[in-house]
């Protein structure tokens, strides 16, 4: 390990657990399934690796609901296995960033527990946003707020005597209730948590719903729309244009008295101070990512500055037509943004709670695409999608800053669009009774061999959630060392992208090039990269200079072919 903050420049990438390898035949991934594919991650060439939460959980919500912060869940194995999981990536350079969710516990946890056992007005509930009902009976919810995932925010519950008592809030589901995060108590045992992580050796944490810890003073009604799962937005439907604000991000943002409240920022310095304690001077800046669904950049900003977060999840991209003015708009944006408080910008092109890129970029016609985070375009084309995504991973690791890989999409992965209702798992797909489709589909297990069942997922052939027939040509076995594959492709810029120094380089625009393609310089050291996208549909003429990587394998005449991106020196 270097000394430097490695975490400027990293690319990250996200394990989600329960579908990243199977180590002990349950069908569900697990710690030692992980540690048994490091190799796979260190021959891709990433920096860090980002694990969603294995925490002790009853996973109402896939483990984003933690019953334990201090315990691993049995389904994904001990923290013996947590243990050997950090040293064994240690010893391959890879850091480890692990998942913090402050804003809410499980219903399961000791201290909701001891609440709902408790009474209104007790120190236990009080760890908690408990309130009394509105109605002449307190048989209305306290506040006129929505979950995201769909419904009233708030829950009544029984009172220990047997009557209808007060109500909670979650901004989430039923099973995770919300901290109240003015209560110290609550502050002192979640800077424990952090403290009980870095002693194990982590690098950082990636902190969940960051924008949401803190909420109005008097949790007052609110006649906004919350940006559901869907996204779809409570009261008006499909977000029509999601490119909509004009630095160019998602227009997927949460906004209202829940969310972005500036006390937020007093919680996250200390959280600071508390990794900094942990600077050991050789492996330098445990680092705080932010999930933080907040608009405009310059409040996302805000996440990071000197004494609070290293870095924040830029979601742009997450909503950006296939077009090159739009990932200009965008592109500048978001480096203005963070530039103006020192720290580089991220890029993120999939997660576990989005539709994976190359479907989300497979509809022909991107005018009328309908907000493609979080519902499913119809009938996306996987081959065009695949070609765009490729493409558009391409650019996005030749630009300055940190980037984030969501687990296969090094293998070219779609969503799986076709899967039975009764497999499904998430909370969002049933608390809107299935109005929509929910994040099962980008959260499939992983295929590793030709081998079926489950494509070497699990050595017993099981999986929990049903893979699509086809999965094996995806597989990384029968990719590595193919030429011309999604994963040689990404081998190859990871490795030009360290040796290029680029994600530390700077960015110029090109002039020069029909409209339609994206063209920028990335300077570091004494050499620069052209990079050239083009998101146009006719093929333009190439440079005469020599092409380092191509997203798509090149004709050959001197022409760079629509969809198709490339590196070339100078
Ligand atoms: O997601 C938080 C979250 O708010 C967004 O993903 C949400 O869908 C968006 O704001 C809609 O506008 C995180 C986790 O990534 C997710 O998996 C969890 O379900 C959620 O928190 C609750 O912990
Ligand atoms: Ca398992």
């Amino acid at each position: 390990f270097g000394t430097d903050e490695w975490w400027r420049t990293a690319v990250i990438y996200q394990v989600y657990p329960r579908s990243f390898a199977d180590g002990n035949g349950d069908g569900i991934g697990d710690l030692p399934g992980i540690t048994s594919r490091l190799d796979h991650l260190a021959a891709l060439g990433v920096d860090a690796v980002w694990l969603s939460p294995f925490y002790r959980s009853p996973q109402r919500d896939a483990g984003y609901d933690v019953a334990d912060y201090r315990d691993v869940d049995p389904i994904f194995g001990t923290l013996e296995d947590a243990d050997a999981l950090i040293a064994a990536a240690h010893e391959r350079g890879i850091r480890v960033v692990v998942d913090l969710v402050p804003n809410h516990t499980s219903s399961d946890h000791a201290w909701f527990q001891a609440a709902l056992a408790a009474a209104p007005g007790s120190p236990e509930r009080a760890r908690y946003l408990f309130r009394d009902g509105r109605g002449e009976h307190g048989e209305l919810p306290p506040n006129n707020w929505q979950s995201i995932f769909g419904g009233d925010a708030w829950t009544r519950v029984t009172e220990p005597d047997g009557t209808p008592g007060q109500w909670y809030l979650h901004l989430f589901d039923s099973s995770q209730p919300d901290l109240d995060w003015s209560n110290p108590e609550v502050r002192e045992e979640l800077e424990d948590v952090l403290r009980f992580w870095l002693r194990r050796g982590v690098d950082g944490f990636r902190v969940d719903v960051a924008h949401g810890l803190v909420k109005a003073e008097g949790l007052p009604d609110w006649d906004g729309h919350v940006a559901m799962v869907d996204g779809s937005d409570a009261g008006t439907g499909p977000l029509s244009d999601p490119g909509a604000p004009e630095d160019g991000s998602t227009g997927a943002s949460n906004s209202g008295p829940m969310f972005d409240q500036e006390g937020v920022h007093d919680i996250y310095r200390s959280w600071r101070k508390v990794l900094d304690e942990f600077d050991d001077g050789v492996r330098r800046s445990r680092a705080l990512v932010a999930e933080a669904w907040v608009e405009p950049l310059s409040r996302l900003a805000r996440y990071v500055r000197e004494d609070e977060m290293q870095q924040a999840f830029n979601f742009s991209f997450l909503t950006t037509r296939w077009d090159a003015a739009a990932y200009r708009t965008v592109v500048t944006g978001s480096l203005q943004a963070l530039d103006a408080v020192g720290a580089p910008t991220t890029w993120v092109l999939s997660n576990h709670d989005v539709v994976r890129h190359p479907s989300r970029l497979g509809l022909a016609d991107q005018t009328s695409r309908p907000n493609g985070i979080f519902a499913h375009d119809p009938q996306p084309d996987e081959a065009l999608g695949l070609r765009r995504a490729r493409a558009a991973t391409l650019f996005t690791l030749a630009l300055p800053g940190s980037a984030y890989l969501y687990q296969g999409e090094e293998l070219g992965l779609p969503e799986h669009t076709a899967l039975p209702d009764d497999v499904r798992q998430d909370p969002a797909f049933f608390r809107t009774q299935g109005a929509e489709a929910g994040r099962d589909g980008c959260r499939v297990p992983l295929p590793w061999s030709a081998q079926e069942p489950a494509f070497g997922f699990s050595p017993t052939g099981q999986a929990w959630l049903p893979q699509p027939t086809g999965w094996g040509a995806y597989a990384a076995d029968a990719q590595a060392g193919v030429p011309g594959s999604t994963l040689e492709l990404y081998r190859t810029a990871l490795r030009l992208r360290r040796e290029r120094r680029l994600g530390a380089g700077g960015l110029e625009w090109v002039e020069g090039y029909p409209e339609t393609v994206l063209a920028f310089r990335i300077f570091e050291d004494e050499r620069s990269t052209l990079v050239l996208a083009n998101l146009g549909t006719q093929p333009v003429p190439l440079p005469d200079a020599r092409v380092l990587v191509a997203s798509t394998d090149l004709p050959g005449d001197g022409t760079l072919p629509p969809d198709v991106t490339a590196w070339l020196e100078g």
